[in-house]
């Protein structure tokens, strides 16, 4: 915003402030307000960023009294509470989503526009806050809106980041470079969190025992005010920051040693410095354990605080307390409210396991075997020696030796390692995994012996989901307002029952409405392809088809197979007259997704992807009918920019890998048609919308072992299996697209193993493009697919998931404010 610096004009500044006690509308007066007394800047001297600063503390104003009246409420009726605990949140911007919940959308529009700036302009200034890094993290983003919105008494924990984003320069994250207005400061709630020391046994044979010693750190909350849509409710999302727990060693300092004195203070701050840019690895990294009990000790020691003022027995605690684990990344809070209750509550070990078994929750997101966490008993003893005794206990307690040996807590090996799932399940009262396939895979393949030994209903499924409200009104409005318009209701209604929609397929027919459909659809091309023109400086023809590729780069997430599809066809196009070419459907592909930083495959596919997309966007022959582009940074907010614009997205994971995904659910809430093997929640989307509006391809979950096993056993070349695959492979290694043999380690995976199977599913691939391209050629067809899919994505709400999780596991209820 600087080049427009000074923004607003002054006139109205000086209007307003003569005004500003008087009769100016409240909202503007507010704003006004918080630019002279909060940021103590001069009125209209302030840019776009200013604005925004200003408009987000006066947001944050009405927020505050809808949070205290609700967190009142909740102290007051004492009713049993859900915690979510979760090592990453998605958070995205903050202003436009809290100006929808609140109903305040118009007021700071005028506002806004009668000091001199733009709505639009002013939101764009937000940095998103990005503590995850993908879907895991944006799933509790979203079921934090959900959870407000149900009026669910629930509290949300963890992280305060100064990130590392991961992305591929690995520049850190500057989005805490500002001063974070929607984060408020608790510096008087505290805990004291130990690490290292040493862990003494009452005595012999004892549960029971004293933890001293070793190093202490603060953890200091801060607290993120949550809205819900068109309700007042407004929940907790409690951050935690490590802090030194004295500010340096006077006693180092004094005898000159000022090294040694900042040194405790240093590494106490560290432990919440940097978000592990990993998904789906799990690192074995010392300080991320000491995160993970970090951010759990000091949720636990909250959780308990608040139970103790309620004054009721401790037998009592799993009825006023429900916690869910976002994947093993919490589960050590399991060990740790064993250790609260054994050794300082000093119950018995039946007594506490008792508790602990009717309080947590444990969802698993993954069968990937890299990303299942398991952590080596010697540096669990070193950083946490009471909980290592505590899960050595679980594993032996008398009566359930027998029980807990075929469960398997402790991986035989050098070193041995506690397997954080196992404990998990061991520890929770129910298991869920995330999609109808993957609840079952988990259940068949992950944890079987688990399941014959306590009973199938102790695992479940809640198919996730996802906010309508960040991902189709405030992502697409003019969606949103031509759906408004067709189903003849308030937007407040169906966006909070997101069935509502189905409403839609009775106007599927009606010409005037396809029309409009189309034209939104049109419209947020065009947006899109101006927002690369701004970023890239490369024109996007909008007419095209437009094809989106974006997540999180994963071998098992198959981003290669979409870019050998993108050469494929580009070598066909090549291969045609200028005459034939004319009967091609035009089409831009998107990719966007970061790699982690020490995932070497990923990146040398991502430098494929922007290779390509350099050759043949710049080859005349081909370049009006297929075009490419890498969009570098994706984040939530560029998701909001590529999700309402993508005629088809996909979703081709390698069947049985992809644990549900979540885009998949936000493509088509936008009128996207998925492209997909029959994986995650892509199969649930196809009951819902009908197979014939999904464009699936690709061998089944229970192929794929046997087709890994044939890799193995009798490999059989490229070359024979899939000649077009081959044909695609050969022009890399080539060098058409340069590199010179840089590829070969990525062609290679396919060519040797190809453990995600790219070879067996590369034809039929292509098919399925070949069908997605005869479809839309009918585009009056084609927009009934479009319409039909909307219609058809009330399951995906992440209100219905959110209330099946308060029903089906935590027993909650809603409190009406
Ligand atoms: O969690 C999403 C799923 C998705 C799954 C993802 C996930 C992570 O982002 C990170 C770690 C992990 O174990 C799983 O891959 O399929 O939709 C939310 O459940």
């Amino acid at each position: 915003g600087q080049e427009k610096w000074p923004k607003g004009d002054e006139k109205s500044w000086k209007a307003a402030m003569r005004d500003l006690h008087t009769d100016l509308p409240e909202v503007t007066r507010s704003i006004v307000n918080h630019v002279q007394t909060s940021l103590a800047r001069a009125p209209y001297n302030i840019d776009d960023f200013g604005a925004y600063q200003a408009a987000a503390l006066s947001v944050r104003d009405n927020l505050i009294v809808n949070w205290n009246a609700t967190q009142l409420e909740y102290s007051r009726k004492s009713p049993k509470r859900a915690y979510y605990l979760s090592l990453e949140f998605l958070m995205g911007r903050t202003l436009s989503n809290a100006l929808l919940n609140l109903g305040l959308l118009d007021n700071y529009s005028s506002s806004l526009s009668s000091l001199g700036f733009s709505l639009e302009d002013v939101l764009v200034q937000e940095r998103d806050a990005a503590l995850g890094n993908g879907g895991l993290g944006r799933l509790a983003a979203c079921y934090l809106d959900s959870s407000a919105t149900q009026e669910l008494p629930y509290g949300i924990f963890q992280q305060l980041i100064k990130a590392d984003d991961g992305s591929q320069l690995e520049a850190p994250d500057p989005w805490l470079d500002h001063q974070n207005p929607w984060e408020l400061p608790r510096l008087d709630i505290t805990y004291e969190v130990r690490f290292y020391g040493n862990a003494q046994r009452w005595s012999e044979g004892t549960g029971r025992a004293t933890w001293s010693g070793g190093q202490e750190v603060l953890a200091v909350a801060y607290d993120v005010m949550i809205p819900g849509y068109g309700t007042k409710c407004t929940n907790n999302l409690r951050l935690w920051e490590s802090k030194p727990k004295r500010g340096f060693d006077l006693q180092s300092f004094n005898a000159g040693n000022y090294e040694r004195a900042v040194e405790s203070s240093n590494s106490a701050a560290a432990i919440t410095s940097v978000l592990y840019p990993n998904d789906h690895t799990s690192f074995g990294k010392e300080l991320r354990l000491k995160q993970q009990y970090f951010w759990t000790a000091a949720s636990l020691a909250d959780i308990m605080r608040r139970f103790k003022h309620l004054e009721k027995p401790i037998s009592e605690f799993a009825d006023y307390n429900a916690i869910q684990l976002n994947d093993t990344h919490p589960t050590l809070s399991i060990v740790e409210l064993m250790r609260i209750l054994l050794d300082e509550e000093e119950l018995t070990w039946d007594n506490a396991w008792t508790i602990v078994t009717n309080t947590f929750f444990f969802t698993n997101h993954t069968v990937l075997p890299e990303a299942l966490e398991k952590w080596p008993v010697p540096l669990m003893e070193h950083l946490l020696p009471r909980h290592m005794q505590i899960i050595f206990d679980i594993k032996k307690f008398p009566g359930d030796r027998e029980k807990f040996s075929r469960l398997s807590l402790i991986e035989e090996g050098f070193p041995k390692q506690v397997r954080m799932a196992n404990l998990a399940v061991v520890g929770s009262k129910k298991v869920n995994g995330v999609a109808e396939l993957h609840s079952d895979l988990v259940k068949k393949n992950l944890l079987p012996d688990f399941v014959d030994f306590y009973g199938k209903s102790k695992f479940g499924n809640v198919t996730n989901g996802i906010t309508p409200r960040r991902w189709l009104d405030q992502c697409n409005p003019s969606l949103s307002a031509l759906i408004t318009d067709t189903l003849k209701l308030d937007r407040n209604v169906w966006l909070k029952d997101l069935y509502k929609l189905e409403g839609l397929v009775a106007h599927l027919d009606d010409p005037q409405f396809q029309a409009r459909w189309a034209a939104v659809k049109h419209q947020n091309k065009e947006r899109l392809a101006l927002f690369v023109e701004r970023q890239l400086g490369l024109k996007v023809n909008a007419d095209a088809m437009f094809d989106v590729q974006i997540k999180r780069l994963h071998e098992y997430k198959r981003q290669t197979l979409n870019i050998l599809g993108v050469i494929h066809r580009y070598l066909l196009i090549k291969n045609k007259t200028p005459e034939e070419r004319k009967k091609i459907v035009k089409k831009v592909v998107f990719f966007a997704g970061k790699a982690a930083p020490g995932y070497y495959i990923a990146k040398l596919t991502i430098r494929l992807i922007v290779n390509v997309a350099r050759v043949i966007n710049a080859d005349p022959d081909t370049s009006q009918y297929l075009s490419l582009f890498f969009l570098p940074d994706y984040s939530v907010s560029l998701a909001e920019i590529l999700i309402p614009a993508s005629d088809i997205s996909q979703h081709i994971s390698t069947a049985g890998t992809e644990a549900s995904g979540t885009s998949n659910m936000k493509f088509c809430l936008n009128g996207g048609l998925l492209v997909g093997t029959v994986d995650g929640a892509n199969i649930e989307i196809a009951e819902e919308v009908g197979e014939d509006n999904v464009f699936f391809f690709g061998h089944l979950t229970p192929d794929v072992e046997d087709l890994r096993y044939q890799h193995t056993y009798h490999p059989v070349p490229v070359e024979q299996k899939s000649p077009a695959l081959a044909h695609v492979l050969n022009a890399v290694s080539s060098g058409i697209f340069g590199g010179d043999g840089v590829y070969e380690p990525l062609l290679n995976t396919i060519r040797q193993g190809d453990f995600y199977i790219l070879t067996e599913d590369f034809d039929s691939y292509i098919r399925a493009l070949e069908m997605v391209d005869e479809a839309y050629a009918d585009r009056t067809e084609w927009t009934k697919k479009s319409i039909r899919t909307t219609a058809k994505m009330g399951k995906f709400s992440s209100d219905r998931a959110i209330q099946d999780y308060a029903q089906e596991y935590w027993n909650v209820e809603s409190i009406k404010l």
